[in-house]
């Protein structure tokens, strides 16, 4: 894309996220509908499917051609990378929205022939947006982001998901104790917003491509390292236990997965 359709691109996109937050936060108070999908704590309320629903029909009008990767189903069935590809994540970390009315976030990204493009988070109650792409670069609302430190494991902070702590996967529970201390947020999508902001340095989770989609880009961008937790290259539409983290951490993180 030139930069006038980036630019362009960018403020659709930005515009769908105002009205969509918009719609969410009129409808806070109100009594949810919750289903379970693949266990009790995976879940998804009418407010998900609702703005799943919203972004796709927006995304149908401004790219028709486009194939669409919606979490909730409401898009296509994608199962090769080629073209272009919009990712939806309508409402990240569920519980957290169900549970605490606060701590979730909507995801977006945009991918062309596996390249990603631009991405989007946008933190709803904290009305924070971080967004943009390679060609682009990285911002957090209107603030330009050029570089995340390179901070070590044991001189940070590191979000982690509860299963892989509980469960001690992949020796979670040393890196944790390496670094200086572990958070677990309950959205990847808010997590990686602390991480591109430089509160962590890093994020551990097993994800699917509509909760890494929009943080592989900026890490690609900002030189962090995304990969999965056993340091292979990610793909698009993989399903793994990812490892994002600055290139110190990434690397004292893999040398304790190895161990
Ligand atoms: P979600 O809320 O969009 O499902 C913590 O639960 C984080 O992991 C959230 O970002 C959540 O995204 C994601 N996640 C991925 N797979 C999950 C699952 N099977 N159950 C719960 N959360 C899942
Ligand atoms: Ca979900
Ligand atoms: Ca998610
Ligand atoms: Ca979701």
């Amino acid at each position: 894309m030139n930069s006038d359709e980036l630019k362009d691109t960018v403020k659709v996109v930005r515009n769908w996220l105002v009205e969509a937050r918009d719609n969410v936060l009129r409808k806070i108070d109100s009594r949810l509908k919750v289903d379970t999908k693949s266990g009790r704590s995976d879940l998804v309320t009418n407010i998900d499917r609702a703005n799943e629903q919203f972004f796709v029909s927006k995304i149908r009008q401004f790219d028709p051609e486009a194939k669409i990767l919606g979490e909730e189903g409401f898009g296509d069935q994608v199962d090769n990378i080629d073209g272009r590809i919009w990712i939806v994540d309508p409402i990240d970390g569920t519980m957290n929205f169900v549970k605490q009315r606060n701590h979730f976030a909507m995801m977006i990204s945009l991918y062309i022939d596996g390249q990603g493009v631009l991405g989007f988070i946008m933190d709803v109650i904290n009305n924070e947006l971080l967004y943009g792409g390679p060609e682009y670069g990285v911002y957090l609302n209107s603030t330009k982001i050029d570089e995340v430190k390179n901070t070590n494991l044991s001189d940070g902070l590191i979000g982690l998901s509860g299963p892989l702590v509980i469960n001690d996967n992949f020796h979670m529970q040393d890196i944790a104790q390496t670094s200086l201390g572990m958070r677990i947020y309950g959205s990847a999508g808010i997590d990686m917003i602390s991480v591109f902001k430089g509160e962590l340095i890093g994020y551990i989770s097993y994800l699917k491509p509509w909760d890494f989609g929009a943080g592989k880009i900026f890490a690609e961008t900002l030189g962090l390292k995304m990969t999965t937790i056993d340091g292979q290259q990610l793909g698009v539409l993989s399903s793994k236990p990812v490892l994002l983290a600055t290139e110190n951490a990434h690397r004292d993180i893999l040398t304790i997965v190895k161990k």
